[in-house]
């Protein structure tokens, strides 16, 4: 297995396709996602572009859909719901189909969508990840950090971190980033809430009151499931 990070979905090279992506966004899209999931949403659809979130979703029953906007870490109009892990709780989204779009997130999924598999992975369901990683023995593998529009994150390559440093004795790295990464990871590890409240965006989520989903973002190993992209969106 060969771990290569990008911090951005801009920095995924334009040649070449892994045998597996993982996008991260830990503030808060992948986080979300896994939340979602493990409540029991049907699956999620993500979106680049909202008019697209809109018309393709147009075609669901509106009982079974949840439109998912957020744009600078706030609710789209017309959206049924921003990007708060909290509001996917399995009364709201069980059975039902998530149709996605945020600020960066969802941009990193879609920029992978030609890998051979593609999975999203949170702090929150790094263990899942591992052992599907484990298990399934990739050849290659990208990381895919989601940044905050074209720039660098703290949070998302210290989680790149936490994947590359729990493997590194079953992996070579293969870019300077993965091992960047892993050392993050490894001097913070014990820390990671504090890091993230130290990010950027964590301080823009500060702002936005929003001091509980970066602690929720930073808990480990809360939810066991594996988003993995399909035909019908991540299952
Ligand atoms: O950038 C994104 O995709 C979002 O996760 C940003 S926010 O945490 O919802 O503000």
């Amino acid at each position: 297995m060969k771990i290569f990070v990008y911090h951005t979905p801009e920095l995924v090279p334009a040649e070449g396709n892994p045998d597996c992506a993982i996008a991260v966004d830990i503030l808060r899209a992948t986080t979300t996602i896994a939340t979602a999931l493990a409540a029991g949403a049907e699956g999620v659809q993500v979106f680049s572009d909202l008019d697209e979130l809109m018309r393709v979703s147009e075609a669901h029953p509106p009982e079974l859909r949840i439109r998912v906007g957020e744009r600078g870490g706030r609710t789209v109009e017309g959206c049924d719901l921003g990007n708060s892990p909290f509001d996917f709780t399995p009364d709201v989204v069980k059975g039902k189909r998530i149709f996605m779009s945020t600020t960066n997130g969802t941009r990193s999924l879609q920029k992978v969508q030609n890998a051979k598999s593609v999975l999203a992975c949170a702090m929150i369901n790094l263990g899942s990840v591992l052992k599907y990683l484990r298990e399934t023995k990739p050849e290659t593998v990208w990381i895919v950090g989601s940044g905050w529009e074209g720039s660098y994150s703290l949070e998302d390559t210290t989680c790149a971190g936490a994947i590359a440093a729990n493997l590194e004795d079953e992996a070579d790295f293969g870019n300077d980033e993965a091992v960047a990464a892993a050392t993050l990871y490894k001097a913070w590890k014990d820390e990671v809430e504090e890091l993230f409240y130290q990010a950027s965006h964590g301080k823009r989520l500060l702002k936005l009151d929003c001091a509980e989903d970066i602690a929720y973002c930073a808990k480990l190993d809360v939810v066991d499931v594996l988003p993995k992209q399909s035909s019908a969106g991540l299952l």
